[in-house]
């Protein structure tokens, strides 16, 4: 913000604030000597944990979870060390109980009404004070207030919220409904899990995932007393909604209250930014507890949008709220509001079967680029602001735009979202079932009703939040029966299904938020799996909606098995994290490809094997006699097979978002799986848990940049592609450079004609005939050369626009590669690092690796084609050059074998 509009709205906020204490408040006769306002006192803190035998006693942390107060204890060692999700499994077994005594302030207990709030908690307990029941709870998703009036007592007052292990809960659950199965009762054995977990409203990858351990905590969040005579403030959003019949914004604010005494109150909007304010008069009673407040954004008052990353500013505005009311209660809240429409367009596409899928922000057509969100953490607790900051700011460093927080996990805190609405990461929230069916008695249904209202009010103001989405892969659940369930038994679950996600939690979502769509799934055929009762007969169809797809054993170099979907919202491959994030849960003894510890962190049936199997069919494999470098190398095959895979799927969906071929295309979001990490084990994951880029992220760079060269190969024909994100469009040639793998200095170079690559389109900029492109430029072959190409603007070639991209002719592992011995320097710059490489021929995937210094290095994974490149380093902690040099290790494709 400058000066100037610093000063402009502290002017403002000065002058309005001076309107609100004009406000008139004619009836003082109901304010007693107690004070009028809500007194709060955080529970937070302290409190006291045991077990059910009184075994363990210890004090614990409020907010926290049972494992993070045994290990501060030092009771017991990391969860995440070696085999210890196994060797722990007794904690989730055991019912814990979380007490704290208290005291409370006479005047706090003379107030009308006093309750408790519960921010969260994880997940089934019964709450006493002072011996009596207070409530119960069974869902980690929601909030929970009990009132308390006339028991507190002036000191000691005992709060006592007694646990019931997870584990348990589901498994009675599951028997208790013995009408008939909701499957799947367990989860595969490799994954080494608890079972039931569709039964409890608890993250569901708590219980065991196929990249994450199972750690069913128990746990609280944050706990308040909150007293007061006549009225509370329970909760507020702000949203915009865009009013296209009169085309101008209304800024919408929702109040909830908690009325003891009806009251009429004089409220005030303030966007000061835009310097606008309205006064409200309203009258609150107990049976009408929520109120709204709508402010119409004037035409003549002009508002900056809010674009997604790469699109534009993610510009944000101040809105207060201050009120008062005749009980003489002020109110004040102040959040951000941003304006910005979002439609999901599906609608016929011409010379093609289906409906297109795309989105639209502000009626520009966006593709999505990026990944999928896991939870950060087992424990939520050590989630912090910091490490969001620096997961969501790494995506946003590789160009993406999109994230989907995925159903199996939790909907994330606020700062989670706020960062996103700041950085322009758009989000695909799903709601929280997985690749499961539910249950849908009274009780289960109630519960996620209330999850539902809470968390739609709770998110609806970030603008980041583009969809709402059912449930991840429930519907292909069905639809391709996963659980063998017989024919005759189906319409069965269906309707348990569409009983659950459309009659329920969509029908909530549209009553609460009308300014965005929501799927009932992913992935889904949209529209169509509506047509067909909400479970299409297909829903991985790519002339419909999303697709996830995966593949790990045929070819990823092959871009002819990619589905040409409209909407990749899932596809992956494994890898393993680097050496130093394994070697902090792990001893020597571990550090082999099929060491029992290796096996252990495998939550995938057989995925230690398809990494080598897919890696292979490119790449020789790790074969050092060495123990310890076949290890590191092994690792590192995998990031490299990886890496290779996702660019080449992902690059496959960017070209095909201009194009139908054979009914299939116009491909409009690539969404890999998954961004993040659980834990320090094997996974689809990008980023290792820690906060390490693996090379795809660091290749991701390149592949989701905003203008990119896509080359690939079909029928002997090289085929360069222009893919373009941006609004405008540009006048650019294709270089095309043919290189021997023997040496730096290319054999030849060639430039196209000026070609138009318009904005928000893929298309072709260029061919060649492979074998008379290698021909013409003598000496080469598939096995000898290989191919990088750029794009420049015509009118000036210095200026390239994307990355420089390269092909593979052949497989790496039939290819001239030759031995290389690239030599480092490294110097300090600062707080910075330049690594200074030096080579002879031609290396691939060359990768840097300084151990534990936590760090980013600016580029990695890279092709090296000159005879000298500098890398910079950023650490994340102080080093020194030596201690950079002392754990330098330099890795390209042909030191592995
Ligand atoms: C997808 C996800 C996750 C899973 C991943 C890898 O389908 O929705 O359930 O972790 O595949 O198997």
């Amino acid at each position: 913000m400058t000066v100037q509009r610093k000063v402009v709205l502290f002017a403002f906020i000065h002058s309005f604030l001076f309107t609100v204490a004009l406000c008139r408040h004619s009836r003082t006769d109901i304010v007693d000597d107690q004070g009028t306002e809500v007194e709060t006192q955080s529970l937070n803190g302290k409190w006291i944990l045991r077990n059910n035998n009184g075994s363990f006693n210890l004090p614990a942390e409020v907010p926290g979870c049972v494992h993070t107060a045994l290990q501060k204890q030092n009771l017991i060692q990391d969860p995440y060390y070696r085999f210890n999700d196994l060797d722990y499994r007794w904690i989730s077994l055991e019912n814990w109980t979380y007490s704290l005594t208290f005291t409370v302030p006479h005047a706090t207990r003379r107030m009308k009404r006093v309750v408790l709030v519960f921010d969260g908690v994880d997940t089934v307990s019964t709450i006493t004070l002072n011996g009596v029941t207070i409530g119960t709870t069974n869902n980690m998703f929601r909030s929970y207030e009990f009132a308390v009036g006339g028991l507190l007592v002036a000191n000691d007052n005992i709060l006592v919220v007694s646990f019931m292990s997870a584990v348990t809960y589901a498994a009675q659950r599951d028997h208790a409904h013995s009408a008939y199965k909701v499957p799947p009762a367990c989860p595969p054995l490799v994954q080494k899990g608890e079972c039931h977990v569709n039964f409890i409203r608890k993250a569901q990858c708590s219980f065991s995932w196929d990249w994450g351990p199972s750690f069913p905590t128990q746990g609280l969040r944050g706990v308040e007393l909150q007293a007061f005579n006549f009225i509370r403030l329970q909760s507020s959003t702000a949203s915009t909604v865009w009013d296209s019949s009169l085309s101008c914004w209304n800024v919408e604010v929702e109040l909830s209250f908690d009325v003891v005494v009806a009251t009429d109150g004089c409220f005030t909007l303030v966007l000061p930014e835009l310097k606008l304010f309205q006064k409200f008069q309203l009258s609150i009673k107990p049976d009408q507890p929520r109120q709204s407040l709508h402010l119409q954004i004037p035409s003549n008052v002009s508002v900056d949008l809010w674009w997604p990353n790469g699109h534009g500013q993610q510009t944000q505005y101040l809105l207060f709220m201050e009120g008062r009311t005749e009980s003489r209660v002020t109110f004040h809240t102040e959040t951000k509001v941003a304006f910005r429409t979002v439609e999901l367009v599906q609608e016929p596409i011409p010379s093609s079967p289906g409906l297109s899928f795309y989105f639209q922000v502000n009626g520009r057509l966006i593709f999505l680029k990026g990944s999928n969100w896991i939870p950060a953490h087992a424990f939520q607790d050590l989630v912090t602001p910091d490490t969001l900051r620096n997961l969501l700011q790494s995506a946003v460093d590789a160009n993406m735009n999109a994230l989907r927080v995925w159903g199996g996990g939790v909907y994330e805190q606020d700062t989670f979202y706020s960062l996103c609405d700041e950085l322009g990461i758009m989000v695909w929230q799903d709601f929280m079932f997985a690749c499961a069916l539910y249950p849908t008695e009274q009780d289960f249904i109630e519960t996620v009703r209330e999850e539902v209202v809470q968390q739609v009010r709770r998110l609806k103001s970030h603008p980041s939040i583009i969809v709402w989405s059912g449930n991840n892969e429930n519907e292909a659940a069905i639809a391709t029966d996963w659980f063998g369930i017989p024919v005759a038994e189906r319409p069965r679950y269906v309707k348990d299904y569409v009983t659950l996600y459309v009659e329920n939690i969509r029908a909530i979502v549209k009553k609460e938020d009308s300014t965005r769509p929501f799927l009932v799934s992913s992935p889904t055929n949209g529209a169509e799996s509506e047509k067909e009762g909400f479970v299409a007969h297909n829903p991985y169809d790519p002339h419909y909606g999303d697709t996830h797809f995966y593949s790990y054993l045929s070819d990823c170099w092959d871009w002819r098995q990619f589905p040409r979907t409209r909407f990749a919202s899932e596809y992956g491959f494994q890898s393993w994290p680097s050496f130093s994030t394994l070697s902090k849960v792990s001893k020597p003894d571990d550090w082999d490809y099929s060491s029992s510890f290796s096996e252990h962190r495998q939550h995938h049936e057989l995925g230690n094997s398809q990494m080598l199997l897919q890696a292979a069919l490119h790449y020789i494999l790790p074969n050092s006699t060495d123990a310890l470098k076949l290890y590191r190398d092994s690792l590192y095959i995998t990031q490299v097979m990886q890496a290779q895979c996702i660019k080449m799927q992902t690059e496959f969906y960017r070209r095909s978002r201009s194009e139908i071929i054979n009914g299939e295309g116009n491909t409009m979001g690539a969404l890999y799986w998954q961004l993040n990490d659980i834990w320090q084990g094997p996974s689809w994951s990008s980023i290792e848990f820690g906060g390490k880029w693996k090379m795809l992220h660091h290749l991701a760079v390149d592949f989701f940049s905003p203008v990119l060269a896509v080359g690939f190969e079909e029928n002997e024909t090289l085929k360069i592609y222009g893919v373009s994100d941006l609004s405008t469009d540009l006048n650019l040639t294709v270089t095309v450079t043919v290189y021997q793998w023997s040496s730096l200095t290319p054999v030849c170079t060639l430039v196209s004609d000026p070609c138009m690559l318009k904005g928000g389109v893929a298309m072709l900029m260029i061919q060649y005939s492979v074998p008379a492109l290698l021909r013409d430029c003598g000496k080469c072959s598939r096995h000898s050369c290989l191919v990088t190409f750029d794009l420049r603007e015509s009118a000036n070639p210095n200026s390239q626009h994307g990355p420089t991209s390269h092909l593979f002719l052949t497989s790496l592992k039939d290819s001239g590669l030759l031995p290389v011995n690239i030599k480092a320097s490294v110097e300090r710059d600062g707080d910075v690092f330049a690594f200074t490489l030096q080579c002879d021929v031609v290396a691939v995937f060359v990768w840097l690796d300084v151990e534990d210094i936590a760090g980013r290095f600016e580029s990695n994974g890279f092709l090296l084609l000159s005879q000298k490149r500098t890398v910079r380093f950023h650490p994340w902690r102080p080093t020194t050059v030596e201690e950079l040099l002392k754990k330098l290790h330099i890795t390209s494709l042909r030191d592995v074998y």
